[in-house]
């Protein structure tokens, strides 16, 4: 891989062959909900424990997951070329940072984190949400996901534009292209004269957007296109 600054935008298909299901393959059903139905302020409004209770369950599967060869080959690539490569991930599983890498950002939040209603900081958590545990801050029993639901913004925006507008190379690896603004990024980042490729199971929404394309499992294709 020559000298140049990579952005990697990975989703929950590279998770896939870690046994942690995607939203759309199972027809975008976990547990029995539609993401759409349960990730949203007005759900946790709603029905806070069933949202809780979704999370709590994610977080029980992610830790029984283990990184796959494309988690690792990203870590590897981390350890090759340093600075000039980020993870932006959509997904809020642990993976990448168990697979070694170190410059993630994860937009759409972190199922290891909570965030406290009562004194507003982001939290580790400690206990399932659903037991309504106090925050190890404040001492209230006001704690959410630290996730971003539908209609609430992203974290880091900043921080990834920055990256998408100066880098060399955007890959996509393991998503629908379902979402914005992440779906939007492959097009930020060849308005600013990256070259893109997409490593996806199947073509996406956003196929169409890419330089290249190359279709296959994640644990295959992405070592392939690192190595
Ligand atoms: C925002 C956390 C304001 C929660 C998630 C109309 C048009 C455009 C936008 C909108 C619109 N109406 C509403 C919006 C905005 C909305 C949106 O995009 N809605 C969609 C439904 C149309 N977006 C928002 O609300 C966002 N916030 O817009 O704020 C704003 C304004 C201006 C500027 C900025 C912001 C916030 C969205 C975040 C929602 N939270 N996650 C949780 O996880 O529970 S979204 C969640 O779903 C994921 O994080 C991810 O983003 C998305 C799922 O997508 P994928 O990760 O791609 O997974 P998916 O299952 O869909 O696809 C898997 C892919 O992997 C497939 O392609 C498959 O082929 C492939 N695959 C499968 N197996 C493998 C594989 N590939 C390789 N190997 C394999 N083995």
């Amino acid at each position: 891989m020559v000298a140049m600054r990579i952005v990697v935008l990975t989703g929950a298909g590279i998770s896939a062959e870690s046994g942690v299901p995607t939203f759309r393959d199972a027809g975008g059903l976990w547990e029995g909900h539609r993401v759409e139905d349960v990730a949203t302020p007005e759900a946790f409004e709603r029905d806070p424990d069933t949202v809780q209770r979704f999370y709590d369950l994610r977080r029980h599967a992610v830790a029984l997951a283990v990184p796959n060869p494309a988690h690792d080959a990203l870590a590897r690539l981390e350890r090759e070329v340093g600075d000039d490569l980020l993870v932006v991930t959509q997904n809020i599983d642990d993976l990448h940072e168990r697979a070694g890498s170190e410059r993630v950002v994860h937009m759409h939040g972190d199922l290891l984190l909570a965030s406290c209603l009562g004194c507003g900081r982001r939290v580790p958590v400690m206990a399932d949400l659903a037991e309504r545990p106090p925050c190890p801050e404040c001492g209230r029993r006001m704690l959410r996901p630290d996730v971003v639901w539908f209609g609430e913004m992203p974290y880091d925006l900043d921080v990834i534009d920055d990256a998408l507008t100066t880098c060399d190379l955007f890959a996509a690896i393991g998503t629908s292209g379902a979402v914005y603004p992440a779906a939007g990024f492959v097009m930020t980042a060849a308005e600013a004269g990256a070259t893109t490729i997409e490593l996806n199971l199947a073509a996406s929404e956003i196929t169409p957007l890419f330089d290249e394309v190359r279709h296959g499992p994640a644990s295959l294709v992405v070592p392939e296109w690192v190595d």
